[in-house]
């Protein structure tokens, strides 16, 4: 089980209230698809992603990385409760969706990747290890349900 600190869970909370949600999701998705293409076979009902720009531009991949990071934002209202605050998604994701967990690292690791460069000098080295601990827990916490 992961712990955050007082710290950890201030630095990531302060980021998140200046996070566009529609705007970072929609991108983490989109590049998810782009850097590992291997994960477009689950959104085979979500029309053209036959270029990087296709992808980038798919309406459908926008708004399911909104929904997506919208979810996500459920982690930081209960950092000391991940495992329970995802319970019923991991379950989803495994016994409906068959989503690889392996999955929920990658993403974890492009939405940092996303918000370093949407925030910059602002994206210290203590704010990135405090998000890499909560996207690594929150991987771990979707992950959990599965069997
Ligand atoms: Mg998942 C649906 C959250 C990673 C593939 N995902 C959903 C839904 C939520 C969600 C809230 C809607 C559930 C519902 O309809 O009740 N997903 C979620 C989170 C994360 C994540 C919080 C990680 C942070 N999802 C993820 C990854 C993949 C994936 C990495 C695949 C690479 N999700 C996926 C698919 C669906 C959802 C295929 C169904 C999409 C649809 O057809 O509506």
């Amino acid at each position: 089980m992961v712990h955050f600190s007082a710290e950890e869970k201030a630095t990531v909370a302060s980021l998140w209230g200046k996070v566009n949600v529609e705007e970072a999701g929609g991108e983490a998705l989109g590049r998810l698809l782009v850097v590992y293409p291997w994960t477009q076979r689950f959104f085979d009902n979500f029309g053209n992603l036959s270029s990087s720009s296709a992808i980038m531009g798919n309406p459908k991949v926008k708004a399911h990385g909104k929904k997506v990071l919208t979810s996500f934002g459920d982690a930081i209202k209960h950092m000391d409760d991940l495992k329970g605050t995802f319970a019923h998604l991991s379950e989803l994701h495994c016994d409906k969706l068959h989503v690889d967990p392996e999955n929920f690292r990658l993403l974890g690791n492009v939405m940092v990747v996303v918000l370093a460069s949407h925030f910059g000098k602002e994206f210290t080295p203590e704010v990135q290890a405090a998000w890499q601990k909560l996207v690594g827990g929150v991987a771990n916490a979707l992950a959990h349900k599965y069997h």
